[in-house]
């Protein structure tokens, strides 16, 4: 059985700590391919809320000092319970306080898997020659020395994403090479993407498989998407995106799947 059948089996719940741009988009993503959301930041239940999920969200795309503590708070249970922590360092290099979150959270919780952009990842690990434009990748270079040096420091799963996405830890790495470009003009799709790891990674299994399948199915799902001859750009693309998540099977995954380890 694939994660995919297993992830539509038992529909895991996912509490997301995430930004006000994408908590829609993310919500009905989450539904599409399976899985089940609740969108929770209140200081006053993230605690209890994490208690009942099976993976836990952390996305700083509009965060503020509360959701900060809300973050800790939501982590630290999830923690207490042993299921996984995800954290989407949107924007890390654009500001101080952005940085300055990923660190606290990354010393203070136990995260299981770090999905961000090169300019993302490049910045949590000091590595300030790739560019960033607000929340967007703008550098050019090597990903997959990148993810592999940031698993290494960060001591934790990498899944850094763009036209090449690499999923990296201490030992394997893996590139996946599926995808559109268009996927870039949809905003939240690569918040959504971290919320779908987190339910793939919720399942049993070795991390980095179930990493490499949740990216698979998701940019195979936009490949399919983009493919109809309905959709001309973003504005169409974004209901045949969430119908492909949802009808997807893994007999298509395995055709379309280009997978390479390194
Ligand atoms: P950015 O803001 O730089 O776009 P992001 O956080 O939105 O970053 P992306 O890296 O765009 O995240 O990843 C979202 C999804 O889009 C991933 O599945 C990735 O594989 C896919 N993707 C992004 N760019 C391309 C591309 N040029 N070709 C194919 N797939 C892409
Ligand atoms: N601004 C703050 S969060 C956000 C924007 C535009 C959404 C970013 O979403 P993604 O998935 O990184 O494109
Ligand atoms: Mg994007
Ligand atoms: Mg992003």
């Amino acid at each position: 059985m694939t994660y995919l059948q297993k992830l539509r089996e038992t529909t895991p719940l996912i509490h997301n700590l995430t930004n006000e741009v994408v908590m829609n988009f993310t919500a009905n993503g989450l539904y599409a391919i399976g899985a089940a959301p609740v969108m929770s930041k209140s200081i006053d239940e993230v605690s209890d809320m994490a208690s009942i999920s099976s993976g836990v969200l952390l996305n700083i795309g509009t965060i503020s000092s509360t959701d900060v503590e809300a973050m800790l708070l939501a982590g630290k249970a999830a923690n207490k319970k042993g299921i996984p922590v995800v954290l989407d360092p949107v924007g890390a290099g654009a500001t101080p306080f952005r940085l300055e979150t990923c660190h606290r959270l990354l010393d203070e919780l136990n995260i299981t898997a770090i999905r961000g952009n090169a300019s993302e990842i490049a910045a949590l690990i000091g590595e300030n020659q790739w560019q960033s434009r607000g929340v967007d990748s703008a550098g050019d270079g090597d990903v997959v020395k990148l993810a592999q040096k940031a698993a290494t420091s960060l001591t934790c799963l990498i899944a850094l994403t763009g036209e090449t996405d690499v999923i990296a830890n201490q030992n394997e790495t893996v590139v996946c090479l599926n995808g559109t470009p268009l996927l870039g003009s949809i905003t939240g799709t690569g918040c959504l993407l971290s919320s779908i790891l987190t339910a793939f990674l919720s399942l049993e299994g070795p991390n980095v498989q179930k990493v490499v399948e949740a990216i698979s199915v998701y940019t195979i799902a936009s490949e399919i998407a983009v493919e109809h001859p309905h959709v001309e750009g973003p504005g169409t693309l974004h209901p045949y995106f969430l119908d492909a998540l949802y009808t997807i099977t893994p007999e298509e995954v395995r055709k379309r799947q280009k997978v390479e380890t390194r």
